[in-house]
């Protein structure tokens, strides 16, 4: 490869894309924090880091302790377990653990004392709300994207009693229950004032449609977004098909909001492990094919957890303009992955699409999962760009630039706005 650039010219390349990738600030456009308004529900420090359910499902791996006697204990005991089994008896390699230690490297901890005492004393004389900038100016991640359900209502009081919202944190309407649970939501929908049926017959799709409304306008939501099992079908003769195409899709048309589906998640595989409990399966893109090609004037977001479906996915993309492929989701964010996606992905759609996503639960996670993703980015752009001027065409620093800025959150807030 690119045997015929000049030494010199390959070094500028390298050190124009590796200074790009670094300094560039990123739009996190899918994540689970919450506004500082929102208090304890925007969760960081090291006992939150500890008891990520992405660590909880490497610990149980170890431990030999009842599902239920872990979840009875204390969260610092909890996180002690973890800690010990993943760090201390075993060396911390996995990308979770790994992640941790990353973002305690960047705060300027030092990582090798292995005494968890000392370092959760040292983020109790941390100022939460210095905090949050000091760890979005370590990830350099400059906006962060909610996901805000109205069906949670450890959120949904927050959103009733009206607040300054910070301009940091931007919102994603959350409609999972909507869509896979409908039965269970009907209670809530009544109860708010919505003349709902559970058969979805009479006045049920215009009702759901002014929910979204009231709950978009509310919250100021950019997208609207749910994560779907596997086996999900479009179109079929289901409520979930039919919510789709009489109240999400028609209101998603009329307030111009991508609806962003995030397809392959088999929810409580081991219900024992609560939130780690859940994995994974190959969905068929058919139903992702039917939603762009007979909705013309809607747009989709769409990111994949299945590995095997992430090629089949920049196939689909490369046929409909509506759709816009995101991040690296869950299983698939770790290196190996991201960088085949990531190569993929430039492979066959180019520059139109959006690299990656948090999906960060604990605020300090941001440090981590964008600083070893903008390693992976970095190593594959500058091959790509040393492709490109192996060719003759010499890729510039204002094109770099540009190119990077799309990447890391231009081309999805050019995709909303259309
Ligand atoms: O559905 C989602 O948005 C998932 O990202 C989460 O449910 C999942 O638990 C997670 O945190 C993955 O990173
Ligand atoms: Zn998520």
């Amino acid at each position: 490869m690119s045997f015929n650039i000049p030494e010199a010219k390959r070094n500028e390349i390298t050190a124009m894309v590796t200074r790009s990738v670094l300094e560039t600030n990123v739009y996190d456009i899918h994540t689970h924090l919450y506004d500082p308004a929102f208090g304890e529900l925007l969760l960081w420090g090291i006992d939150d880091q500890l008891v990520y359910h992405y660590l909880v499902a490497e610990a149980f791996r170890h431990f030999e302790i009842d599902y239920n006697d872990f979840w009875k204990l204390p969260k610092e005991n909890q996180a002690q377990m973890i800690w010990d089994v993943l760090f201390i008896n075993n060396s911390p390699l996995s990308e979770a653990c790994r992640g941790v230690l990353t973002a305690l490297n960047r705060l300027g901890l030092d990582t090798n004392q292995r005494d968890l005492p000392n370092i959760r004393k040292w983020f109790k004389e941390q100022d939460p709300s210095e905090y949050i900038t000091r760890c979005m100016e370590l990830a350099k991640v400059s906006k962060i994207c909610m996901t805000n359900s109205p069906f949670d209502k450890l959120e949904t009081s927050k959103w009733e009693s009206r607040f300054e919202r910070d301009d940091r944190f931007t919102s994603a309407l959350r409609i999972d229950p909507l869509l896979l649970e409908w039965h269970t939501i009907i209670p809530q929908l009544i109860e708010s004032g919505y003349e709902v049926q559970s058969d979805l017959s009479g006045k049920t799709m215009e009702e759901v449609q002014r929910f979204l409304r009231n709950w978009t306008n509310r919250m100021d939501a950019l997208y609207v977004m749910v994560s779907l099992p596997p086996t999900f079908e479009y179109p079929a003769d289901n409520q979930c098909s039919k919510l789709i195409d009489e109240a999400i899709l028609p209101f998603c048309r009329e307030s111009g909001l991508a609806f962003a589906l995030m397809i392959g998640v088999k929810r409580g595989v081991n219900t024992e492990m609560k939130l780690a409990g859940d994995g994974l399966g190959k969905p068929s893109l058919n139903s992702l094919e039917n939603l762009c090609s007979n909705n013309p004037n809607n747009k989709f977001l769409c990111t994949l957890l299945s590995r095997e479906s992430q090629h089949e996915l920049c196939v689909v993309a490369r046929k409909f303009r509506n759709l816009h492929v995101f991040g690296c989701w869950w299983f698939t964010n770790i290196p190996s992955i991201i960088e085949d996606m990531t190569r993929m992905r430039l492979d066959l759609i180019g520059m139109s699409f959006t690299v990656q996503h948090s999906d960060a639960r604990v605020l300090d996670q941001i440090i981590y999962k964008w600083d070893h993703s903008r390693d992976i980015i970095t190593k594959v752009l500058t091959e790509k760009y040393l492709n490109l001027a192996s060719t003759g065409w010499e890729p510039s620093k204002r094109e770099i630039q540009r190119d990077i800025d799309g990447l890391f959150g231009e081309k999805f807030n050019q995709f909303i706005a259309k």
